[in-house]
């Protein structure tokens, strides 16, 4: 199909650019470096090669969120969104942008979201999982309740959130001791997004914030699978008046169903989208291609002919975008 869009889609600036190396052989290091600062000329080729209009763009990983110095994280966010206004500005009908953002200080991360949107026309934020801060080993997540401010932002600036994976810090990577191979974007990513998200859904947050759209990629990192269990289990420990034995009063089942999105970027399993289309449904699934950690051209191929209905396959793969993110057209 023509037309499509995507929204986990990574540049770097000088800055990020070597947060990127080590997920993928050395060997392709250079290729792949190529691809995080190329100055959209190859992006736009494979985008027109493979029937895709626009990409929603985001710095790399994990950038700002593993910059323990706060003001040096907020240098680098403003930077990276400085850079990638101007990207958009040049191609304003192939790109636009999420803002990166200094989660280590809520009140910076409010100021740089209202910044990126009110006056770069960004159209919602990606964040790399938790934000480490100096002076403590423990990340940041953003149920915390030093973040609700912010959310509140975000609610009432009406712009999605892209909750993108990282690797856990090491105190709590031992789980992955000797087997480096489940680390990053095998296991480890997954595992750690899966759970932020479902810290999320627990803490209440979407009570409070009934319409905060949260986007979680690689085809929702496991939890279309899972989250069916996950109610299961608290529901056997529920405490009157809520959905179970955590703060939050709807299952998480039914978060998951109003509060969040997946793409499919980097998870091309038919079965997986089947049972995905099924648990959340066709309407909160988009296309992405995770570039330049996978290629557009296969991304796009799995796109076009994975065996769904031709409906379901524009609203994944050009109008839920469009309305997600107020694109018109
Ligand atoms: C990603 O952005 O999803 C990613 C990385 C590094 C390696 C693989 C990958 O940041 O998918
Ligand atoms: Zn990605």
């Amino acid at each position: 199909m023509d037309g499509k869009i995507g929204l986990e889609e990574h540049f770097a600036i000088a800055d990020t650019l070597q947060d990127s190396a080590g997920f993928l052989p050395p060997e392709t290091w250079q290729e792949l470096s190529g691809r995080l600062v190329d100055p959209e000329e190859r992006r736009l080729r494979e985008m027109d090669a493979n029937g895709m209009e626009t990409m929603i763009l985001s710095l790399n990983a994990p950038a700002v969120q593993a910059i323990p110095d706060v003001a040096r994280a907020a240098d680098v966010a403003r930077r990276a969104n400085d850079d990638l206004a101007e990207k958009v500005a040049r191609r304003p009908d192939r790109f636009r942008g999420l803002a990166a953002l200094p989660l280590q200080d809520p009140d910076l991360a409010s100021a740089e979201l209202t910044r990126c949107i009110r006056e770069l026309g960004f159209v919602g934020a990606l964040a790399n999982g938790f934000s480490e801060i100096e002076g403590s080993d423990a990340p940041l997540y953003y149920d915390l309740p030093q973040y609700r401010a912010f959310w509140a932002v975000c609610a009432e600036l009406g712009v999605p959130f892209y909750l993108h994976p990282r690797n856990p810090l090491p105190q709590d990577a031992r789980i992955y001791g000797g087997h480096p191979w489940l680390m990053g974007p095998g296991w480890a990513f997954g595992q750690e997004t899966a759970v932020h998200a479902l810290r999320l859904m627990g803490s209440g947050l979407f009570d409070d914030h009934p319409d905060l759209q949260i986007i979680v990629g690689h085809m929702g990192e496991g939890l279309p699978f899972n989250i069916w269990r996950v109610d299961n289990k608290n529901a056997r420990t529920k405490k009157p008046g809520s959905s179970g034995p955590q703060p939050a009063q709807k299952s998480f089942t039914e978060y998951f169903r109003e509060n969040f999105h997946i793409t499919v970027s980097g998870n091309y399993c038919t079965e997986a989208l089947l049972c995905s289309m099924q648990v959340i449904g066709a309407d909160r699934i988009l296309f992405s291609t995770d570039w330049p950690f996978e290629n557009v051209d296969y991304s796009a191929a799995w796109m076009d002919s994975v065996d769904i209905d031709e409906a379901d396959r524009l609203k994944i793969g050009r109008t839920n975008a469009l309305r997600l993110f107020g694109l018109g057209g």
